[in-house]
Order: structure tokens, then sequence, then C-alpha cells
């Protein structure tokens, strides 16, 4: 029935193209092999650009040399960016070692860059060189299926490890909720891995036929270090233990950061409490959520799909009670939670298990062989950590177990290849998105302008005497978000070459989101904006006042509601 109306919707032409190419693609074949086999280009035809994003690919080419291609009248120089599928971050030792000789062998970049789903992206890999990647992938037990495109993406979840007991379950939920969204198409294994065709009626019992309207994504955060913003997310599962048990989750749903610039009918929006639920209930529970997303959510409009317009449309009322008569569990009250802080622990940590542990701040997640040398410093650890390195939401990694044998080697390659003190608290804290050159819809530069920009807010915060203090900066290229300004302190959002919209007045904790202040600005004009901000805070600001909330309580800026939301309102 679903099937059949799903059907006229699309020959009727109500549903947008995105619903087409699912619907035609043969369960995420289309005619990609045949696209593998074609010498001629270097990309991917027709809907086979769209459906190798299922598969964890994008299709990009180098923006910097762009016009001098066009200029000789050559193809743009496709290549393809991978991202890989790793539930919580943590990636073994024998894994890192494959993953940074493929980066090294087989990429144009030869970086690893760390992403703020905790994994990792490889950028410029040719065509001819993807089978052999997935097939890397796969000797390691890893893969990139699902981590792009209208699934459950890559599950979060927290990674400071100093402060909980309870880590190792929500690690194994991540990657139990992980397994339980992915597709179960054998597409990947059969066009990537060379398995056999399975000719068997392969419905896809939770996604469906079109997977869903739109991208999805779940974290679990552990309180009080809200370090996965949990707010970006479409459910974040919030944990709740009583002596280091495990018991269950509050459920949030809807978060999400996107937007357009100037177009109202785009709003970020905070995740909303759903309720309580036991961890016996808890899969039952997402799938009502997810299914309803299926369902409900706009596959007619793409700017409008995402799982905080259905709730805006149908209302939480309503989208509640949907998801209690799906999964037949009803929500209880939300437990009390409390969150301190964001952000990772630097330095050595000790675990509660007394293990030892490192935290490398990773300028941008970039792992690149520069005059810092940390991509090489990571990889002699490789060869000899006997425990696991983990990929934190903010770009960096632990290098996590580290036992007390090896202790002081690590130490001596840390302090050889990755010197870190002269990084300030401001840059650590601060998050830039990829951007130019390799992603095809960024408007300003954001990674590659980063550090500068910190470093000039660090100049002002030395002369208030701000040093100890820090205030989350992030800077997106474009108004997706990525690096999710719409949930810093002070967001850059880009509109053009060295053109940004500068948000203010979100929060130390990732809970509110800030508002627009002022428009088109350049990064130098933005500073001089910034300057008597900053000098005012330092003065008057309450004892442990975050800047986001000083701005608030002095008027500087009004506070963003979430539901209904008046995110646009001056
Ligand atoms: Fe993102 C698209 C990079 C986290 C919202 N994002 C892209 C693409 C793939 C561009 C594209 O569609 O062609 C970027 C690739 C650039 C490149 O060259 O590598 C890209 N996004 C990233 C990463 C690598 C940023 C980073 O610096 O770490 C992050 C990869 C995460 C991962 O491992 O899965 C990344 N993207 C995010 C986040 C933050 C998060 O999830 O916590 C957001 C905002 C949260 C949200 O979803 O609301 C985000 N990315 C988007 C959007 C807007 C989606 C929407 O709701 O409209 C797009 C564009 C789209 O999907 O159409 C996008
Ligand atoms: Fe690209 Fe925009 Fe995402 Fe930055 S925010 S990586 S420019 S899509």
């Amino acid at each position: 029935m679903k099937q059949k109306k799903e059907k006229n919707n699309l020959t009727k032409n109500l549903f947008s193209e995105a619903e087409k190419i699912k619907y035609n693609s043969n369960y995420l074949r289309g005619t990609i092999l045949k696209d593998l086999k074609n010498t001629i280009t270097n990309g991917f035809t027709g809907d086979n650009y769209s459906l190798i994003r299922f598969h964890g690919m994008y299709q990009q080419d180098d923006r910097d040399i762009r016009k001098e291609r066009m200029d000789q009248k050559l193809e743009p120089r496709h290549a393809m960016m991978l991202r890989c599928r790793i539930p919580g971050g943590i990636v073994k030792p024998y894994q890192w070692l494959e993953i940074d000789k493929f980066s090294n062998e087989n990429t144009i970049y030869k970086t690893i860059r760390l992403t703020n789903r905790q994994t990792f992206q490889f950028h410029g890999i040719f065509k001819k060189d993807l089978k052999k990647v997935h097939q890397m992938l796969s000797k390691i037990g890893l893969d990139s299926f699902a981590t792009a495109n209208d699934v459950n993406r890559n599950v979060i979840c927290t990674s400071d490890l100093t402060v909980s007991s309870i880590h190792k379950f929500t690690y194994k939920w991540a990657k139990k909720i992980s397994r339980h969204f992915l597709p179960k198409t054998n597409a990947y294994a059969e066009i990537w891995l060379d398995k056999k065709k399975i000719v068997i009626d392969e419905k896809e019992p939770i996604l469906g036929k079109t997977y869903l309207p739109r991208k999805f994504k779940i974290a679990i955060a552990i309180p009080p270090n809200n370090d996965v913003d949990f707010h970006a997310n479409d459910i974040a599962l919030i944990a709740i233990s009583k002596n280091e048990e495990l018991l269950g989750f509050n459920v949030l749903v809807g978060g999400g950061l996107s937007i357009e610039h100037k177009n109202h009918n785009t709003w970020p929006s905070l995740a909303m409490e759903f309720g309580f639920v036991n961890l016996s209930d808890i899969l039952k529970v997402l799938e009502g959520i997810v299914t309803v997303q299926r369902d409900w959510g706009n596959r007619v409009n793409r700017k409008n799909a995402k799982t905080r317009y259905t709730l805006h449309k149908f209302g939480i009322k309503k989208f509640i009670a949907e998801v209690e008569f799906r999964s037949k569990t009803k929500f209880k009250v939300i437990k009390p939670y409390i969150f301190s802080n964001r952000g990772d622990s630097f330095g050595w940590n000790q675990n509660i298990n007394k293990k030892w542990n490192y935290t490398l701040y990773i300028e941008n997640g970039r792992l690149i062989e520069d005059k810092r040398k940390i991509k090489s410093g990571l990889f002699k650890i490789a060869l000899i950590h006997d425990g696991d390195f983990r990929i934190t939401a903010n770009q960096n990694i632990i290098i996590y177990g580290i036992s007390e044998k090896n202790k002081s080697n690590i130490e001596k390659i840390i302090f050889e290849h990755m010197k870190i003190n002269d990084i300030s608290k401001l840059q650590k804290m601060s998050m830039a998105c990829v951007s130019f050159p390799t992603c095809p819809l960024a408007m300003a530069e954001a990674e590659r302008v980063l550090t500068s920009f910190i470093q000039k807010i660090d100049k002002i915060m030395e002369k208030y005497n701000l040093v100890e203090e820090t205030i989350i900066v992030r800077i997106t290229g474009c108004p997706n978000g990525c690096a999710r300004s719409l949930l810093a302190e002070i967001g850059l959002i880009g509109k053009s070459l060295d053109r940004y919209d500068l948000y203010i007045g979100g929060n130390k904790i990732g809970t509110r989101i800030p508002r627009l202040y002022r428009e088109n600005y350049s990064l130098s004009k933005i500073i001089k904006v910034i300057n008597p901000m900053i000098k005012r805070w330092s003065l008057e600001r309450l004892s442990n006042e975050c800047f986001g909330d000083f701005l608030i309580r002095v008027k500087i800026i009004k506070n963003v509601s979430n539901f209904p939301s008046n995110f646009w309102k001056k």
C-alpha cells in the first residue's frame, strides 16, 4: 500500500528529484559498477553521483585549480572524498597504520581529516582506487556505508573518559544503534567488495525503498560533558546512570543547525525533550522515531525535510503519541540531568579505571605532515601503542589506555612531534569546517582562516587579562553549519570571499542558539566589533559568567527561543 502511494507520488512529480533517484536505484546499486569501468571520465554520471554518497563517498574537485582547468578546457579534477563509519570513534592501532598508509599512497592530499562526528575522511581518491580503499577498510573491519545521504549517519558518543565509568556501555549502544539502522541492501558488498549479488527480495524493513527523507543523526551524551553537541542531532540520547550502571536514556528529538541565508522558512533548533526510556525499550522507541520521520517527513522540499520541520508541522504531542503507538512504549518523565562543560580534556588524564590517556589537539582535525609532524608522530605511536585511539566529536584524538610501560615512550614521541604549548585555550575549543578547497558548497574560507582569526582574538583576551578564560568560537564556510557555528558563543557563517554573518549569544555548554548580530562583515571588521564586547565582559562579568550569557544579560543581543523559534527576529 505504502509502496503504491510512493510510486503514485513519484509519477505525479510530487516528490523531489532525490526521491526519484532513490526509488529507481535498485536499493542503492544504480549503475555504479558500470561507471567504475568507464575510464573516459574520473567522475560518476547521472544518478550515481548522488548514489555513491549512500556508500560514504562524495565526488569533489579542487576549487583552487578549477578555473585553471576550465581555462585549459579540461574536466574538473574529479576525485572522491570518503567518510568512514566508526560509531563512537574508536580505532585500533593496527587499523590506524593501514589508514595512514592509504592516505600517503593513494590520496591527492595525503591527509586524514578527523571530522566532528568522530570519524575520518580521506580527500582526493581517484575513481580507479575506490575499490582499493573499500577493500582496505573491510580488511581492517571498517566500512564507509551509510555515512552520507538520507540515512542514519555515524552515531556519536561522549569520548571524555575522565568523568564516567559508563562509557563502555554507551559505546556499545552507539555501535548497536548504528548497526540497527544500517540499510539492509547488499549493494555495498557487491559493488566494492566483489560479493555475489543477492537476488532475494531486499525490502528495507526500517528505512523503506526510498530510505529517509533527509540525513538523520543520533548522538549519545554522558552528562556533565556535552562534548558531542547533542543539540545538533535528530535524536539526542542523554545517558542516565545509577551506581555506575546505565539505566536508560532521556530521549530528545529534532535538533539541527542548517539554515539558508535569509530564508525564514529554515531555522536551527535545539532537540526537544520527549521523555525517559529504559534500556530494554530504547531500540523500539528509536525505531518509532525514525519511522515516523520516514513516513511524515517532507519528501517534496528537501530544505524542510529534517525531523525538526516534521515536528513543527505535526506538533510535538502528535509526534510523541505516534512514536508511543508504534513502539508500544510510553515515555516516562525526563530524569534530571545537568551539563556543565563542552570540549575535550587535553593532555594527560587518568581514567576512572586508572589507565592513562593523552588527548591531542589536532588543528582543524587535519592530519598532515607539516612542521608539527603530528601525522608521522601518530604513526609512530600506533606502532607501539597497546590501547586504542578515540576520535572526539571536536576533531581531536585521544590516545587511550596507555600502559605504564609505554607511557614514557609515547610521551617522548608526543613532545618530539607535537609541540602543543603554544596552543591557546581558545584555540583548543574552536572549530572550523572543511570548506575550501574541497567542499563544493563553500562560500567563504573556514579551516584555512581559523587559526589566524583565533590568534587575533587571543591578543584581545591577553589585553584584558582573560587568558585563563575561553569563548567558544566557530567558523563555517556556508550556512549548512558543519562546524556547528549555531551552537557557538561567537559563530561565523560564510557568505562570500572574506564575508561572514556574525552570530553571538550561544553559551558555553551548547544549549542555546546564537542570534544574527552583523551581516556580511570581513574577518577584520568582526574583530573590531567583538573587541569592545570582550573588554566589557572582562570588566562587568559575574563570577563564572560565560561570554554568551553575559551578552544576553547586558542586552547586547536577545535570547533565541526554541519552539516556536524566534531565531530570525531582530
Ligand atoms: Fe556537513 C554537507 C563536511 C558535520 C550539516 N558537510 C557537507 C559536505 C559533505 C558538502 C557536500 O554536501 O558536498 C561537506 C564535505 C566537505 C569536505 O570537503 O570534506 C561536509 N560536515 C562536514 C564535516 C567533515 C565538517 C567537519 O569539519 O568536521 C563533518 C562530517 C561529519 C561526519 O563525519 O559525518 C560535518 N554537517 C556536519 C554537521 C555537524 C554535526 O553533524 O554535528 C552539520 C550540522 C548539523 C545538522 O545536520 O544540522 C552538517 N553538512 C551539513 C549540511 C546541511 C544539512 C541540512 O540539514 O540541511 C550539508 C548540506 C546537505 O546535506 O545538503 C552538509
Ligand atoms: Fe562545506 Fe558549508 Fe559544510 Fe563548511 S559548512 S563543510 S562550507 S557544506
